[in-house]
């Protein structure tokens, strides 16, 4: 038996704990000393030592877990995560204004502006109030379950505060780290002689992705929530500005530098405001968000493919730097595209260091005569490749000469072809060229497509170079001692390697087209392919006509799509995969939704949600929602004021469902 008073004394600390972490990570107001709450967190973590009975889920002592040995579960979204689409100045954001003010009718649009951190976009669901699941955002549809690693995130409540708390909630936000933070990683990395990070999203990316919590609980993350996505039960605020406030005042961090404004002058105000004050904030931007401040606004706007009309993000101009050009080498691509790459003496541009640039392409170089011993201005945005801005011709050394573009392929010595207008220039080789080869492997083998651990560019050079792997198909024959014979290979990892490429076997549609390498075919249409014609069959057996019948495949996709699976050496290879033993999970397997396939109509309003996001939330789930009733549909679903639809329906003799269905549809294991 437990004591009362011991059981009462721990919930009273739990509270109290909580409450303080509230002020400290929210309100940016503590009202303890670090060594008050330390007693604390030490009483309560005595008690639960003894009593180990009384421990709950949400305890603040619970944060650290059990290592995860399998890698990160997929997690499917309850609501696509979007992502943003860029202005660059004052006049791209004035035409962003305009398109929403004539979508909407208005004169001015009220926006809400934030700060653009540079960190690690994650989902977060509460259900009944607490943290159940945490996500990546992955391709958006589908993310990686860092639930353990984000539990150890101090600032990410574990228990919503409150009583008007949603049934389900999904929360976006940021996790990020703060530039101190950042500082001190680096020193003990560089104590411990590890690497330091370079800048704080590779940080924030790779400490999120730790196996074992305890590792990632002690890398300083804070989060900073932006977005809601699925809501149920309860009710949802009406502006950008009042979620945040609702997201605050249940307990989770956001950005206090948030503003309302009007228009694209409060917008550019805004901008300058904060550009103006970024190197004094406590954490790295890299420009600002605006979004359209009524929900029910951003909900008459919508998205475009993956972006949504109502929002856009305006970044900072990026940093550049003079350096010097070393040397210029060509790259071969996966699709033998030849790539010259400026070689730089390396120079750190906005807090990374950089020694290559992309020169684009053979008639780029030759149109911008950069050549070897020029000094230019390097200049990095984000992820992208850094590019060469500006050339100092009048301090070009008198032995500079111009670049000569190869006319053979510098890997196999293949002629070179040029395509698309002279603008590409490729390798003939085709799969002959060790350099696609090696491409094609990787690519294969990498997370987004069949995911094989250990895979990386040292290892698939030998293996090409070898000769041990010629298509990708070949990797389901290596054994453990051909593996061994590799550098730097023991036995152990050899036979590691071959365990995970034997797991890749298992693997999903969506993931092996995109692994192909189909030109044209990225992640997203994969998806897309994978879902409209459910088997690879399937898809192998379709015309360009019937291509272009899907969503989003116009007719350039179609004829690479087609192009691709009449080449003998792509059936060949694909045979070989399927005479290997690769099991493509049936697309169904993947998000066993009740209404994956069904047709859908939605009529009068909806409580929980808004129209739009039942249509997302639908359409994640493979359901097909459209207008009107007709003998295809299988269910309408009726809100309040449910309009003619239903007559229809009933007409027709097709079932109508209340929205406590829907829901009931939409929290199903997905
Ligand atoms: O601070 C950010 N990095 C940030 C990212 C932000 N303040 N707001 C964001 N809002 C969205 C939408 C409008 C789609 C809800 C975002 C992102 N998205 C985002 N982050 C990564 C991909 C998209």
């Amino acid at each position: 038996m437990i004591p009362k008073a011991v059981r009462q004394r721990a919930a009273s600390l739990r509270e109290q704990i909580r409450e303080h972490n509230y002020l400290y990570y929210v309100l940016d107001n503590p009202e303890i000393t670090d060594a008050e709450y330390d007693a604390l967190f030490k009483e309560l973590a005595g008690i639960e030592r003894q009593y180990p009975e009384l421990v709950t889920a949400d305890s603040p002592t619970q944060r650290v877990g059990e290592a995860v040995t399998d890698g990160f579960r997929p997690v499917v979204h309850g609501q696509p995560m979007l992502s943003l689409s860029n202005v660059f100045d004052a006049d791209d954001l004035a035409d962003f204004d305009r398109r929403v003010r004539e979508r909407l009718g208005v004169d001015v649009v009220t926006y809400v502006g934030e700060p653009k951190l540079d960190g690690l976009a994650v989902n977060i669901l509460y259900e009944g109030g607490l943290l159940k699941q945490a996500a990546t955002r992955g391709d958006g549809t589908v993310g990686e379950d860092v639930t353990a690693n984000v539990r150890t995130v101090r600032g990410c409540p574990l228990r919503l505060r409150g009583s008007d708390v949603p049934a389900r909630l999904e929360v976006r936000g940021e996790i990020y780290i703060t530039k101190a933070g950042l500082a001190a990683l680096n020193a003990r990395q560089l104590a411990a002689q590890g690497r330091p990070f370079a800048n704080p999203r590779n940080a924030a990316a790779g400490s999120l992705r730790q196996l074992n919590p305890a590792v990632t609980a002690q890398r300083p993350l804070s989060l900073f929530c932006y977005a809601a996505g699925d809501f149920v039960g309860g009710r949802m605020p009406q502006t950008q500005a009042d979620l945040l406030v609702f997201l605050k005042e249940i307990g989770l961090p956001v950005n206090p530098e948030r503003r309302v404004v009007q228009g694209v002058e409060g917008c550019l105000a805004y901008y300058a405001d904060l550009e103006r004050r970024r190197d004094g904030l406590g954490y790295d931007i890299d420009g600002v968000v605006y979004k359209v401040n009524s929900l029910r606004d951003q909900a008459r706007l919508g998205a475009v493919s993956r972006s949504p009309r109502w929002a856009v993000a305006h970044k900072f101009p990026p940093e550049e730097m003079p350096t010097r050009v070393e040397a210029i080498e060509v790259q071969v691509g996966r699709t033998g595209a030849l790539t010259p790459v400026a070689v730089l003496k390396p120079v750190a541009v906005g807090g990374v260091v950089v020694s290559h640039a992309t020169l684009h392409n053979a008639f780029e170089l030759a149109r911008r005569d950069i050549r070897v011993g020029d000094m230019v201005h390097v200049r990095r945005a984000g992820d992208v490749i850094p590019e060469i801005t500006d050339v100092r011709l009048n301090e070009r050394p008198s032995w500079a000469v111009p670049f000569v573009f190869p006319d053979h392929c510098p890997v196999c010595g293949s002629p070179v072809v040029r395509a698309e207008g002279g603008m590409i220039t490729r390798c003939a080789g085709g799969l002959f060229c060790p350099a696609q080869r090696k491409q094609t492997v990787r690519h294969f083998a990498s997370r987004r497509a069949l995911d094989i651990e250990g895979v990386g560019e040292k290892l698939v050079d030998q293996l090409v170079d070898t000769g041990l792997v010629r298509t990708v198909a070949d990797l389901y024959h290596l054994s453990v001692e051909q593996l061994q014979k590799l550098e730097r290979m023991g036995l152990r990892s050899a036979q590691k390697l071959v365990e995970a490429i034997s797991r890749s076997r298992r693997t999903t549609l969506p993931k092996l087209l995109y692994g192909l390498g189909i030109p044209e075919v990225g992640e997203a249409t994969a998806q897309v392919l994978a879902r409209h014609f459910q088997t690879l069959d399937a898809l192998m057996a379709a015309d360009e006509e019937t291509l272009m019948t899907v969503p989003d495949i116009g007719p350039v996709a179609a004829h690479a799509i087609r192009t691709f699976f009449t080449e003998s050496h792509n059936h060949k290879v694909i045979a070989a995969l399927k005479a290997a033993g690769l099991e493509i999970a049936p697309m169904a397997a993947i998000v066993p939704s009740p209404v994956a396939g069904k047709v859908i109509v939605l009529t009068g309003s909806l409580r929980g949600l808004t129209r739009a996001q039942a249509q997302a939330a639908l359409r994640a789930r493979g359901a097909k929602v459209t207008e009107s009733v007709s003998a295809h549909t299988d269910y309408v679903v009726a809100g309040d004021d449910p309009g003619s639809k239903i007559e229809r329906a009933r007409t027709l003799g097709i079932p109508v469902v209340t929205e406590a269905q829907l829901q009931e549809w939409l929290s199903a294991p997905s």
